[in-house]
C-alpha cells in the first residue's frame, strides 16, 4: 500500500438512474436486485505513477484496470467486493479518504408517454424538419428555434452528439440516417455493438431523447451508446467506459439524460478527461421536483467545482417557460429548456409525447451542436448558452418579473433562466 491510496475514490458499484419522468403522478419506485460483476463490484480512480504500467497498476491494487490513461495520469479500476472492502478498511484507518461505500439501492423516477395521440410515423423521411412536430411549436417559439436555425445554416452538420441512454430504435426511419457509422455503436449493457432499445419501464427513452436532438439540430450525427437497461438501470463502470468510448469516437457533445444521487470520484475523473479533450457534457437535473440536483448536473454551475465548465446542467419548463413541477432546481443549475409533453420519436416508426428533464437536456446538446457546426463559431461557443436574456428569462416568465417573497429565493435557484437559442447563437457566432 502506498500514497496512491489517498487519491483513491472508492465506491460501491451503484446504479445510475434515468432522470426522466413527468407524470403528475408520484414517480414510480423501482427496487433493484442488481447482479454485479464480481471484478467490478467497486470502482476506484487512482493516480498512475511515472512509468507505471497497466500490469503494475493491476497487481498493486489487486484490481482489474478498466481504463488506463497514463498521459492523463489516472486509471479507473474495478475491484472485487473483497478487495474493495480491504482497501476501504485501509483508507479509513488512515483517515485519508472521505469515501464511503454506499448501498446500491436507488430508484428510478418514472416517465411515461401520454396515452393519447399515438400515430404512426410517416416513413421514408431522411431527417426531420423544423415543422415536423406541430405540437412542439409553442415550445420552439419560446426558445426561438426558428431564428436560431436560420442563423445556424449547418443545422449541426459534421458535429457528433453521443447519447448514453437505454438504447435506440436503430431502424427508425427518422433516426437511422443521422446515426454514426455502425462500427462506432456500442452497447455496454449487452457487451455488443448493437445498442437497441429493450423492453422495460423505460422502453423508448433513448429513441425519444435522440428525436429531440434532431428537431433542434436536424443535420447532426448521433452516436448511439447503450448504458442502461429497459428499466433505466445501469452500472457506473459502463457509464464511465461509455464516456471514454464517445471521446475516442470523436463526439463533441455527450448527452446524459441520466443521473445519480452519488458523485463518485471515478465519474468526476472521466468527465474532467472528456472536457480536457474539448468534449461538452449535458446532464439532466432530475425529476423529483426538489431543490436537489442529480449528479453530474449537480456540478453544472457550482462554485469551485472543476466540473462546472464541463457540465451543462438542464432543468425543464413547460411551453410557457414556467419550471416544470417535476424539475429539480438549485443554485448549481445552468439553464432550463422545455421538457413537458414534447412530441418526439418512439420505437417502431412511432412518435410519442414525453416529459422529463431527460428531454430538456437534449435541447442543450443540440444547441451546442448548432453552434459548433458553424464555421464562424470561434468564440463563446458555450458561454452564451448561459447568458440570461431579460426578455425571455425564466424568472420573469414564470413570475411576471415581480420579486415577491414567493420567488425571491427562486432567483438564486433557477440558473440563468430559460435557454434562448437565438441569443445563444448570436453570442456563439459573435453576431451582435
Ligand atoms: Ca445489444
Ligand atoms: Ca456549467
Amino acid at each position: 500500500m502506498n500514497d496512491n491510496w489517498k487519491l483513491l475514490g472508492l465506491f460501491l458499484l451503484y446504479v445510475i438512474f434515468l432522470t426522466s419522468c413527468a407524470s403528475p403522478e408520484p414517480p414510480a419506485t423501482i427496487n433493484h436486485s442488481k447482479q454485479v460483476v464480481d471484478d467490478s463490484y467497486y470502482i476506484a480512480q487512482v493516480a498512475i505513477g511515472a512509468g507505471e504500467s497497466e500490469a503494475e497498476i493491476s497487481a498493486k491494487y489487486m484490481a482489474k484496470v478498466l481504463l488506463f490513461k497514463p498521459e492523463d495520469g489516472f486509471a479507473i479500476l474495478g475491484m472485487s467486493k473483497e478487495v474493495g472492502e480491504l482497501s476501504l478498511l485501509y483508507s479509513n484507518r488512515n483517515q485519508k479518504s472521505l469515501m464511503v461505500a454506499e448501498a446500491s439501492a436507488s430508484y428510478s423516477a418514472g416517465w411515461r408517454t401520454w396515452a393519447g395521440g399515438w400515430r404512426t410515423w410517416a416513413g421514408g423521411e431522411s431527417s426531420l424538419s423544423y415543422s415536423t412536430f406541430y405540437e412542439n411549436q409553442a415550445n420552439w417559439n419560446l426558445i426561438h428555434l426558428n431564428e436560431a436555425q436560420n442563423r445556424a445554416k449547418q443545422l449541426g452538420k459534421g458535429i457528433t452528439v453521443a447519447i448514453l441512454d437505454t438504447g435506440f430504435d436503430l431502424e427508425h426511419p427518422a433516426l437511422k440516417n443521422n446515426l454514426s457509422p455502425r462500427a462506432s455503436w456500442k452497447d455496454f449493457v449487452d457487451g455488443d455493438q448493437q445498442p437497441e432499445e429493450s423492453f422495460g419501464y423505460f422502453y423508448g427513452h433513448g429513441t425519444a431523447v435522440a428525436g429531440i436532438v434532431l428537431q433542434i439540430a436536424p443535420q447532426v450525427t448521433l452516436l448511439p451508446i447503450r448504458v442502461l437497461n429497459g428499466n433505466g438501470e445501469g452500472d457506473l463502470s459502463d457509464v464511465i467506459l461509455a464516456i471514454d468510448w464517445a471521446v475516442q469516437q470523436g463526439a463533441q457533445i455527450i448527452n446524459l439524460s441520466l443521473g445519480s444521487k452519488d458523485s463518485p470520484q471515478a465519474m468526476r475523473a472521466i468527465i474532467d478527461y472528456a472536457f480536457s479533450k474539448g468534449v461538452y457534457i449535458t446532464a439532466a437535473t432530475g425529476n423529483a421536483g426538489t431543490l436537489a440536483i442529480d449528479f453530474p448536473a449537480s456540478e453544472g454551475n457550482k462554485l469551485l467545482s472543476s466540473l462546472s465548465d464541463a457540465v451543462v446542467s438542464v432543468g425543464s419548463t413547460n411551453s410557457k417557460g414556467k419550471r416544470s413541477s417535476f424539475s429539480n432546481y438549485g443554485s448549481s443549475l445552468d439553464i432550463f429548456a422545455p421538457g413537458e409533453a414534447l412530441r418526439t420519436l418512439y420505437p417502431n416508426n412511432l412518435q410519442a409525447r414525453v416529459s422529463g428533464t431527460s428531454f430538456a437536456t437534449p435541447i442543450a446538446s443540440a444547441a451546442l451542436a448548432l453552434a459548433l457546426a458553424e464555421p464562424a463559431s470561434k468564440y463563446q461557443r458555450r458561454t452564451g448558452l448561459f447568458k440570461a436574456n431579460p426578455a425571455n428569462d425564466l424568472d420573469s416568465t414564470a413570475n411576471t418579473g415581480i420579486i415577491t417573497s414567493q420567488n425571491l429565493f427562486d432567483l438564486f435557484t433557477l440558473g440563468k433562466g430559460m435557454i434562448d437559442l437565438d441569443s445563444y447563437l448570436r453570442a456563439a457566432l459573435s453576431v451582435w
